[in-house]
């Protein structure tokens, strides 16, 4: 039986790419897998059947190397955080929830923030030019790659091509800060739909519906995935969100009690470290709001 990796996913269709070449077959999923509570995700490595009307049928869904709920993927080795350094603006607590998320299913990340030529030249551009560069040297001493880039100039898209090669990648970020238009800009021709945010709410139109993965004509593969700002830790079963901060993790290891969770317990190197300016303080407070959302969700059920 052949097989092949899920190209694209839509209306209950798997459009799956056969290793052996040759246009994508448009699939239906064996009903064995909805009874079992499992669904094939872009990305799946598959083993399919081809049915008489030039469709087929997914039979088996191959062993996942690395699963993300929500864009769902599956297989890819690389998050990219997509942000828009303006319109709309960098939100922190987003980017540490979205890192909790990829951390806690063991992809590497990278920061992308985008549309750096929306920031006025003049002294009226300051304030988010220092936002940027604060949160860029931030995010870099806890040891994440951050890459600015604009897609209208075309301002970083040659690094970020390189740092994509060989890799499966994710873009995940909010609606409209800019994904599709950053995948046209790496593939020549590529003409995905954008759509300009809304003036009013100071948000995109959820303009991607469905996730797709794209070749990269330097190499690799990346995922454009429809806009999200929603993500609960519940349903997505991270329990150790501190584990999930890299410096915290690291920092863990001198606090005096196994399982401190870094609010309470005496003699917290994290929170230690806080108060010493050696850890961000933004963080933190991300963190205990994360904690306490945790909670209450955990209370509920
Ligand atoms: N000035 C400027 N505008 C940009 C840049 N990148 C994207 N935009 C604009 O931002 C708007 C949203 O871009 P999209 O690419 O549709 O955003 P998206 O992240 O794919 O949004 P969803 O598909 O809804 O998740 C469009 O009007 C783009 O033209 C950039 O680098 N500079
Ligand atoms: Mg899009
Ligand atoms: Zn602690």
């Amino acid at each position: 039986m052949p097989e092949g990796t899920i190209r694209k996913a839509l209306s209950g269709y798997y459009y799956v790419l056969d290793d052996g070449g040759g246009e994508a077959v448009q699939c239906r999923a064996r009903g064995i897998f909805k009874k079992r509570g499992e669904s094939p995700l872009v990305g799946d490595r598959v083993v399919f059947v081809r049915t008489e009307n030039g469709e087929g049928t997914v039979n088996e869904i191959l062993p996942r190397h690395t699963e993300l709920i929500r864009p769902p993927v599956a297989n890819a080795d690389l998050a990219v955080l997509v942000f828009s350094v303006t319109h709309p603006e960098l939100n922190l607590l987003l980017i540490d929830k979205f890192l909790v998320h990829i951390e806690h299913a063991g992809l590497d990340a990278l920061l992308v923030w985008t549309k750096t030529d929306r920031i006025p030249s003049g002294p009226e551009g300051d304030e988010t030019r220092d936002n940027m560069e604060r949160a860029r040297s931030l995010y870099a001493s806890i040891g994440y790659e951050v890459l600015l880039t604009s897609a209208r100039l075309g301002q970083g898209v040659a690094q970020l091509q390189t740092r994509l090669a060989e890799h499966i990648a994710v873009f995940a970020g909010q609606s409209g800060v800019g994904k599709s238009s950053l995948l046209n800009a790496l593939v020549p021709g590529l003409t995905l739909q954008t759509n300009e945010i809304s003036e009013k709410i100071g948000r995109g139109k959820h303009t991607t519906r469905h996730v797709e993965l794209v070749p990269l004509p330097g190499g690799g593969i990346v995922a454009d995935t429809p806009g999200f700002s929603q993500l609960d830790f519940g349903e997505l079963g991270i329990a150790d969100i501190g584990s999930c901060f890299r410096e915290f993790r690291e920092l863990s290891s001198g606090c005096k009690f196994r399982g401190c969770t870094h609010i309470h317990e005496p003699h917290c190197a994290v929170r230690q470290a806080v108060e010493q300016g050696e850890a961000a303080q933004s963080r933190y407070d991300h963190y205990k709001e994360f904690m306490i959302e945790w909670k209450e969700k955990a209370r509920r059920y």
